[in-house]
């Protein structure tokens, strides 16, 4: 954003300051401040100017002239109106006046227009074709349900949120929303699901249960449907949230069916190879966790009796509140039941483990105190217990029966890895067919497509994993829900079959392969090479490069689509990428929207928003900032942790909205563009001859219409020779001028061509 908006608000503040107490003649509570007082535009200019208003009282603001218009013209408080004028072809300066009228007090702010700035020589206007209301394009939303929009005040995003917003995402140009995962869960995120077959009910809004969250989410989809947006669910296929009844059950009821819903066994390092979904892949000993499960129970009473403690297998770890820890272990009395004796002044926390298994924390089923005498079963990773008590106690432990498992888990061990037997009958396979039904029951809801999480550590982990068995396994899934897709009939897509993208986090050599299962796969080397780009200033092979992702795809399978995006939520934005660079960061929007394939806009991207996973991936995942006074903002979605230098009014939707040259309306335009032209829409790509050092240049060909899309990517301004047309400019970024075959493009300036 402009640094000049920042500056004027601050000099409101300075201004509401100096106004303090001092009114001359006026009522003593009401003072007015202005700023600017004064704004000068250009003939041709298309800007919008604000002037931000000081006071406590309601005021309003006219204006003298026909051809000044103002937005936003009355308020209470502080607040700020903007301000456009008309083109003027007059050879001399003209100028009117706007009030500002609170209370009894008024202010002016002068506005001129003036000649003497005509544009620059050649300069080229676009002039696209009408937008015709059809949005033809693919382009998609990556949106963060947590963090998008709150529509209740409780912080966290909610899928009304969402629907209210619709207009916002329907003037961006998008086609479809990758929603993150909607399961309840355990976390903020939302990738450990804790029942696929229902929503969270955070989401909601009024009642906050599932089933309201999934009346919310009906609502969201048909809303959607009908501004022509499709809506995909992210499915997490590698893993369930340690949370799930079903790993619950599975590890705690060895004849239970959940058992085999994941890679369970005693001894891993022998036992992994039994698992014939790890066909081909090699133990890693850090991927496996352990878990043990039995149901102690712990009771405290007063005593008399000697304090004592002993060297058993099981011990306490106590800690008084706000001081110490200490380790007291337990006396075995030999017939499978322990005790220690204790004295205790004030509050503690207790916290009982076996002594071979630091892992294995057996707390209470619910946060809660022991009560004297009562007995209190415990349970595997209970929450903290806490016991107040002044003198002597005999804490005792029995039923201490318990077995040790591991289990996979190769992200965390909060993220147990789900078990679908042998891959090549998966289809068979309960986990599998229970993960599939409850895909179905969202598909026949309505929705229109899944991106599927990590899909590269299915079969297999982090480290060690298998690419065949992993393609396998997403042709399967990819067969199943299609089946699904298509007897629901509802397709919104561009094509009779459901879309689904896949997280195959690799190069792109890796990445194509996975097009045998699935029918499109995330492109992350195109985020990489943008980046490198628009760095290195250095335009060379990228063009050819971006093409031959696409027909190598379409090789694997002719249905593929490539998805194209900047960054997402795992990695470092792409502001950050380029070290908030406004200029690399507008072009690569328009990179992103005017080549093949389908793009994926990450949330806050089209904002300007930057962020790094250094300090937490919270960072990457910034709430958007919808009004310029931070009040429209689900900062608890992310806890909280979010980057208040970042988040200033400038970067909101409010204050970028109708601002010529914001990175939104960037967005906007060159989204719109997409949308109107089948070419950049659904047309290919091929290499333009005025492609250079600095310039990436493409054709985008559909049927008869062609388009010659031209990136400088280079700071500085360069010329170059155009054998095409430049007749007809339909889009412009930055600064573009032609003069016979010469085009003139400035630092990090784009330009469009209908041919
Ligand atoms: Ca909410
Ligand atoms: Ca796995």
């Amino acid at each position: 954003m402009d640094m000049k908006q920042l500056k004027y608000i601050l000099l409101a503040l300075v201004l509401l300051w100096n106004c303090e107490g001092k009114n001359p003649g006026g009522d003593a509570s009401v003072s007015l401040g202005v700023n600017p007082v004064d704004l000068a535009f250009g003939s041709q200019d298309h800007a919008v100017k604000y002037v931000n208003v000081a006071t406590q009282a309601s005021w309003t603001a006219t204006v003298s002239e026909s051809w000044v218009h103002l937005k936003n013209a009355s308020g209470a408080g502080n607040g700020a109106f903007s301000v456009s004028v008309d083109a003027f072809e007059g050879a001399s300066e003209r100028s009117a006046v706007v009030t500002v009228k609170a209370a009894d007090q008024s202010a002016t702010v002068k506005v001129r227009q003036g000649a003497g700035d005509a544009p620059v020589a050649g300069a080229l206007v676009p002039q696209p074709a009408a937008f015709d209301g059809t949005k033809r394009s693919n382009t998609a939303y990556q949106l963060l349900i947590y963090s998008f929009a709150d529509s209740d005040g409780d912080g966290v995003g909610d899928f009304k949120g969402i629907q209210n917003k619709l207009d916002y995402l329907d003037a961006l140009g998008i086609t479809a929303l990758w929603l993150s995962p909607a399961h309840p869960t355990s976390s903020y995120h939302a990738y450990d699901v804790n029942d696929y077959y229902a929503l969270n009910p955070l989401y909601a809004v009024g009642e906050k249960t599932s089933a309201k969250a999934e009346q919310d989410f009906q609502d969201l989809l048909a809303a959607a449907h009908a501004k022509g947006i499709a809506i995909y669910m992210d499915y997490v296929l590698n893993h369930s949230g340690k949370d799930n009844p079903w790993f619950k059950e599975a590890v705690s009821n060895p004849s239970s069916k959940y058992r085999d819903y994941y890679f369970i066994c005693s001894n891993p390092s022998s036992e992994y190879k039994n698992f014939p979904m790890l066909k081909g892949t090699s133990y890693q000993s850090g991927e496996w966790k352990r878990v043990t499960s039995g149901a102690p129970v712990l009771t405290i009473t007063k005593t008399e009796d000697p304090v004592k403690s002993g060297s058993a297998e099981w011990n306490i770890w106590m800690w008084k509140e706000g001081g110490n820890g200490a380790m007291v272990q337990f006396v075995n009395n030999g017939d499978g039941t322990y005790y220690a004796v204790v004295e205790m002044n004030g509050k503690y926390g207790l916290l009982i483990r076996p002594k071979d298994n630091w892992d294995a924390k057996f707390g209470a089923g619910q946060a809660g105190n022991p009560v004297e005498g009562t007995p209190y079963q415990l349970t595997t990773g209970g929450d903290d217990m806490w016991f107040t008590g002044n003198g002597r106690y005999k804490i005792e432990l029995t039923n201490v029966s318990t077995q040790t498992l591991y289990y996979m888990g190769c992200f965390s061990d909060w993220m147990p890895d789900l078990n679908y037997g042998d891959v090549s009958t998966a289809e068979n396979n309960a986990c599998f067919q229970d993960l599939a039904a409850s895909a179905d029951k969202w598909i026949n809801m309505g929705v229109d497509g899944l991106r599927l999480d990590a899909v590269k550590h299915i079969c297999g982990g982090i480290n060690s994993y298998n690419n065949t068995s992993n393609q396998t396994l997403l042709d399967k899934w990819y067969n199943r829900c299609n089946a699904t897709y298509k007897a629901a009939g509802k397709s919104l897509g561009q094509t009779p079959d459901i879309f689904m993208v896949a997280e195959a986090w690799d190069g792109h050599n890796i990445e194509k392969g996975y097009y045998k299962g699935i029918n499109s796969c995330f492109e992350f080397d195109y985020g990489y090479k943008v980046r490198d780009m628009l760095n290195n200033q250095n335009a060379s092979g990228f063009a050819s490069a971006v093409a031959a992702y696409v027909t190598d795809h379409t090789a694997v399978r002719p249905d593929a689509i490539t998805s194209f995006f900047l960054s997402n939520h795992d990695q470092d934005r792409f502001g950050s990428n380029v070290n908030k660079n406004a200029a690399r960061m507008k072009q690569a929007g328009a990179i992103l929207l005017s080549g093949g394939g389908k793009p994926f806009i990450y949330q806050g991207e089209e904002l300007g928003y930057y962020g790094k996973k250094d300090g937490g991936d919270e960072y990457v995942r910034t709430p958007i900032l919808w009004d310029k006074a931070g009040q429209q903002c689900a900062k608890k979605g992310v806890n909280n942790k979010v980057d208040n230098a970042m988040l200033k009014a400038e970067i909101s939707v409010e204050a970028q909205s109708g601002t010529e040259d914001s990175m939104l309306e960037v967005y906007r335009t060159w989204s719109r563009l997409r949308n109107t032209y089948p070419a950049l829409a659904t047309g290919t790509m091929s290499v333009a001859p005025v492609s250079g050092s600095t310039i990436a240049a493409w054709y985008m060909t559909a049927g008869s219409q062609k388009l010659l899309v031209i990136h400088n990517v280079a700071s500085a301004q360069k010329k170059v020779t155009v054998s095409d047309s430049m007749a007809q400019p339909v889009a412009v970024l930055g600064t573009a001028a032609a003069a016979g075959t010469e085009l003139t493009l400035g630092g990090n300036s784009s330009v469009v061509f209908a041919l």
